[in-house]
């Protein structure tokens, strides 16, 4: 039989990627937590997850562990490579210094109703690698750095997930990309998520987004 629970996925609804205080505050960010907290509230999701971005503070991603002149954020990028397969590699832009383990800009946001959630997922923890997807790193030869996202979603026979949180064009892209890769039938509730560009970031990804398959509601669409 298919799988056929749903599940919410809530991406990296962190202190540091929300304002006013955030390191790399996505500009609306908080301003999407009511409509997450109804979707929370909904009848229709069997499985609610939330995820937390949870780097070492040697992480590859920050751009203060680079050496001059490359190490701007949000300017700079950097060269990674696939520590088991160093053929393969791509260029990855730097981020200031953000959601480091235990730190308080790692903390979930406090208006986040998080007794609703069922299960907190950390990613990103491997200082080698670039990690926006709450699935695995994006080297597929061999897939590693996999988190406990698919094997939990495998587990609960979810067969079909909505994604919401932030940032749309990094981390709720790479996780719904990854989503219709395992093969779950994937939506992302478009008024639940912020993008750090939200002018040609935004029409960029949901272009490449739906194109591979990943389709845009409204939160008011799905309420149950
Ligand atoms: C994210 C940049 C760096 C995200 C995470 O959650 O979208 N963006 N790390
Ligand atoms: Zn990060």
């Amino acid at each position: 039989m298919t799988d056929s629970k749903v599940a919410l996925l809530i991406v990296d609804l962190q202190e540091d990627f929300c304002p006013p205080n955030g390191s790399l505050a996505v500009s609306g960010g908080r301003e999407i937590v009511p409509i997450i907290n109804g979707l929370l509230a909904s009848p229709i999701f069997h499985v609610k997850v939330a995820t937390k971005d949870w780097h070492p503070a040697d992480h590859i991603s920050f751009a203060t562990n680079h050496p001059e002149p490359n190490n701007r954020p949000f300017e700079s990028f950097a060269k990674i490579v696939n520590p088991h397969n160093p053929s393969e590699s791509y260029e990855t832009r730097l981020w200031p210094v953000h959601c480091v383990q235990d730190s308080s800009g790692a903390n979930l946001i406090p208006e986040l109703d998080i007794a609703r959630v069922d299960k907190v997922i950390e990613k990103g923890q491997d200082k080698r690698v670039e990690m926006y997807s709450a699935f695995c790193s994006p080297f597929e030869n061999p897939p590693f750095a996999r988190s406990e996202l698919p094997g939990y979603l495998k587990d609960n026979a979810v067969g079909k997930v909505y994604v919401v949180g932030l940032a749309m064009d990094y981390c709720v892209k790479a996780t719904a990309e990854d989503a219709v890769k395992e093969g779950f039938t994937t939506f992302v509730v478009e008024d639940a998520t912020k993008a750090v560009d939200p002018g040609e970031g935004w029409t960029r990804s949901k272009a490449e987004m739906e194109s591979k398959g990943i389709r845009f509601v409204s939160a008011e669409d799905i309420k149950g």
